[in-house]
């Protein structure tokens, strides 16, 4: 209750910072992208953890506050940077009956290109929907918007919504990454959601590569995109800024 009452005045004054996270091209590791992260540093609690605070705006209702002031902040930081941006949507944010409008109006206020963003949703709640959620993406794709399927693998309830819903992308959740380098069949399963995904023509980002050798394996077994605290740690704009530059 009282930690609303914060988020809510933190949110209306701006106070919601986003910190990047670089994502590589698998092949030659060059940055191609950034995933933006929502920050809440409480004043007495420190940091409270997005699971967190996102859980409470949902709950009462600052979600979409919440999300449009992540989306304008991250686009504000990333527009001079040349690389696309991916900005994570919680289910309530997917579900509101605006948002498509809302996506468009941040897109408008910033002047960021719509090519260069990418939404990340994750595969649980399109699942009770998917002829609902089918036309949003539909229409979000019209924009000129890309759309990730995140946390891949870990609400395994059915397949068959891959072929019905139009992404763009899969990102294959970290919990599939961490031991391919000492389980085989760990690597047999990161292999196979690759496979599924080609046959779909989906590219695949790996989340979570903190190893060379994580980073290889996920290589070979048909990754085109890369990410984890092997490329980088998410970072707040400033340092965001000097690291591409840095690379470029
Ligand atoms: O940044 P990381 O440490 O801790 O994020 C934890 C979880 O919070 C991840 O599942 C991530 O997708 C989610 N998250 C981070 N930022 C945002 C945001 O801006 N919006 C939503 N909906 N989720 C976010
Ligand atoms: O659910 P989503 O994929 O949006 O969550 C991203 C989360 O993963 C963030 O909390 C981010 O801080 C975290 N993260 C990013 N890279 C790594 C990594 O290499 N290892 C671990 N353990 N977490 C990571
Ligand atoms: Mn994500
Ligand atoms: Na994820």
């Amino acid at each position: 209750r009282r930690l609303e009452n914060d988020l809510r005045a933190t949110i209306a004054a701006g106070g919601i910072a986003v910190v990047f996270q670089p994502i590589v091209e698998a092949r030659a590791g060059r940055v191609v992208g950034v995933e933006a992260l929502a920050r809440w540093n409480h004043p007495r609690h420190g940091p409270v953890s997005p699971e967190l605070f996102v859980r409470v705006a949902e709950r009462s209702g600052l979600i979409n506050d919440l999300g449009r002031s992540v989306l304008v902040t991250a686009c504000r930081e990333a527009i001079g940077w040349n690389v696309d941006l991916a900005v994570n949507l919680s289910p309530a944010q997917f579900w509101d009956r605006m948002l498509v409008e809302r996506i468009e109006a941040a897109l408008a206020e910033t002047g960021f290109p719509a090519d260069r963003l990418e939404l990340e949703i994750t595969e649980s709640y399109l699942l009770r929907r998917p002829d609902a959620a089918e036309e949003i993406l539909v229409r979000l794709r019209a924009l000129g918007i890309r759309i990730a399927l995140d946390d891949f693998g870990t609400g395994f309830a059915s397949i068959g919504y891959l072929q019905r819903l139009s992404f763009d992308r899969i990102k294959i959740d970290r919990s599939f990454v961490t031991h391919v380098v000492e389980q085989a069949r760990a690597a047999d399963m990161a292999r196979a959601i690759v496979v599924l995904a080609e046959a779909l023509d989906l590219p695949v980002t790996a989340e979570g590569i903190e190893t060379e050798g994580q980073a290889a394996i996920m290589r070979l077994t048909g990754c085109s995109r890369l990410q984890g605290w092997l490329f980088g740690r998410p970072m707040p704009p400033a340092e965001m800024g000097r690291w591409l530059a840095q690379r470029s």
